[in-house]
């Protein structure tokens, strides 16, 4: 493929065999059409954000490349989220499997489906701190 832009997806799951939802998204995501995955962070255990009682989190991070837009990767995430039962209940309540599209490079996107860079970001030390893994870690494919 040409070469894409990158952008960096957030992995979250408290619902479940968390790993394995985590798993199931990377080997997704690395075979979406025009896209390569090209690193991942750290697997992290975070306390829960927001108003809603729930158990912790596993977060993760990837980076990407692709030749998709926002609006059709938006699509693929959430195909992904639904095939490992993800129901969509309450704003920040507790999920399979949460797939947020955080950062794309040279874009910023703000429409009613689909804000980049993700509005949290900032608020979220776990991202930053995954981003800087992605940054900081050549991947093995460079
Ligand atoms: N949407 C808008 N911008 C984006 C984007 N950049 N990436 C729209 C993905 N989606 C985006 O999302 C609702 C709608 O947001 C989507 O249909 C899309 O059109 P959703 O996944 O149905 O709902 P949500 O995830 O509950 O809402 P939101 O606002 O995405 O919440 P977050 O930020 O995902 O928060 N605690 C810990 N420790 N770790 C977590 O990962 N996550 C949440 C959910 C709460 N607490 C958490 C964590
Ligand atoms: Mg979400």
């Amino acid at each position: 493929m040409t070469r894409g832009e990158r952008v960096y997806v957030a992995l979250g799951s408290n619902m479940g065999d968390r790993a394995a939802h985590l798993a199931h998204a990377r080997e997704r995501l690395a075979r979406l059409p025009a896209t390569r995955l090209l690193a991942a962070s750290r697997v992290e255990e975070t306390a829960p954000i927001g108003p809603v009682t729930q158990g912790p989190y596993l977060n993760q991070m990837v980076l990407l490349e692709t030749g998709l837009e926002p609006a059709e990767l938006l699509g693929q995430l959430h195909a992904i989220e639904l095939e490992r039962g993800r129901v969509r209940r309450e704003r920040w309540g507790p999920r399979t499997l949460d797939l947020d599209i955080v950062r794309w490079d040279g874009r910023a996107v703000q429409n009613p489906d689909l804000t980049i860079p993700h509005p949290e970001l900032s608020n979220r030390d776990f991202w930053l701190r995954e981003i800087a893994d992605l940054d900081t870690e050549p991947s093995p494919r460079d």
